[in-house]
C-alpha cells in the first residue's frame, strides 16, 4: 500500500524538479516556486497615509533626523527586478519593485565611525536587523511601487524595505525608521530563532 504521505512527498519533489527545469539555479535549495503572492504578517496591516508617514533616522548618526514623504520620494529611485524567497519555503520569481535606492539615501546620512549594523523599525512594531554590508547595496530599495502600481498596503505600502539577496523576512514592511547600531542585534523573528543573517543560498533559516 502506498501511504498518502509518500504521495505528497513525491508531489513536492516533482514540483521542485519542475521549478528547476524552468528556472535553473535561480531557485535556492529547499524552496518551491509559487504563482500567487502570499501575505505574511505578524499581526495586522497598519493603516497609513503618506501624509502621516515619515522615516526616522536614529542611533549612531551624527544628526538624528526624519524625512517626510515628499522629501523621501525626491531621492533618486531605481527599478529592481528580482526573485523573493520566504523562509517558509515559497519563492516568487520575476518581481518588479521601484523605490529609493538605499545607497542613495545613505549619501544623506552621516554615520558615526562605529556604526556597523541597522535595526529596521516598522509601523506596528516589527523589527529586523542587517549588517551595513547587507543593507547598503545597489539592489536594495525602500520600495513604494510594485509592477505598475503603488505597493499594496498588505505588502508593506506605502513603503517597505526590499533586500532581495536575503530571506524575505529581512524586507520589513511599513518601514518607519532606521536605527544605526555599533553591532548586529537580533530583531523580531531573529529573537524567536530565525537566523541572524538569512542567506537563502546557504539555507540560513533558523539558528
Ligand atoms: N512589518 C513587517 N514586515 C514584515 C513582516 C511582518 O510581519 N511585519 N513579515 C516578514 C516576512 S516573515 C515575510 S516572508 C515578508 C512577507 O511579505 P509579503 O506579505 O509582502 O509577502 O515580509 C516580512 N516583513
Ligand atoms: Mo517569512
Amino acid at each position: 500500500m502506498i501511504r498518502k504521505e509518500s504521495l505528497l512527498a513525491f508531489d513536492m519533489l516533482s514540483r521542485r524538479n519542475k521549478d528547476r527545469e524552468r528556472y535553473g539555479d535561480r531557485v535556492p535549495p529547499g524552496q518551491k516556486v509559487v504563482e500567487d503572492w502570499p501575505v505574511l504578517t505578524y499581526g495586522g496591516t497598519p493603516k497609513l497615509e503618506t501624509k502621516d508617514w515619515n522615516l526616522r533616522i536614529i542611533g549612531d548618526v551624527e544628526e538624528e533626523t526624519s524625512l517626510n514623504w515628499e522629501q523621501f520620494t525626491s531621492l533618486p529611485t531605481a527599478k529592481v527586478h528580482c526573485d523573493i524567497h520566504c523562509v517558509t519555503s515559497w519563492s516568487r520569481m520575476d518581481q518588479d519593485f521601484e523605490g529609493v535606492v538605499v545607497p542613495e539615501l545613505m549619501k544623506h546620512i552621516q554615520l558615526k565611525p562605529g556604526a556597523a549594523a541597522v535595526m529596521v523599525h516598522s509601523y506596528g512594531g516589527y523589527t529586523t536587523n542587517l549588517l551595513l554590508s547587507d543593507f547598503i547595496r545597489d539592489n536594495n530599495l525602500l520600495a513604494y511601487k510594485h509592477g505598475d502600481g503603488p505597493l499594496p498596503a498588505e505588502h508593506g505600502g506605502p513603503c517597505r524595505l526590499l533586500v532581495p539577496h536575503l530571506y524575505f523576512w529581512k524586507s520589513a514592511k511599513w518601514v518607519r525608521g532606521l536605527e544605526f547600531l555599533p553591532g548586529d542585534r537580533p530583531g523580531f523573528w531573529e529573537q524567536y530563532g530565525y537566523h541572524i543573517r538569512g542567506d537563502p543560498w546557504n539555507e540560513e533559516r533558523y539558528s
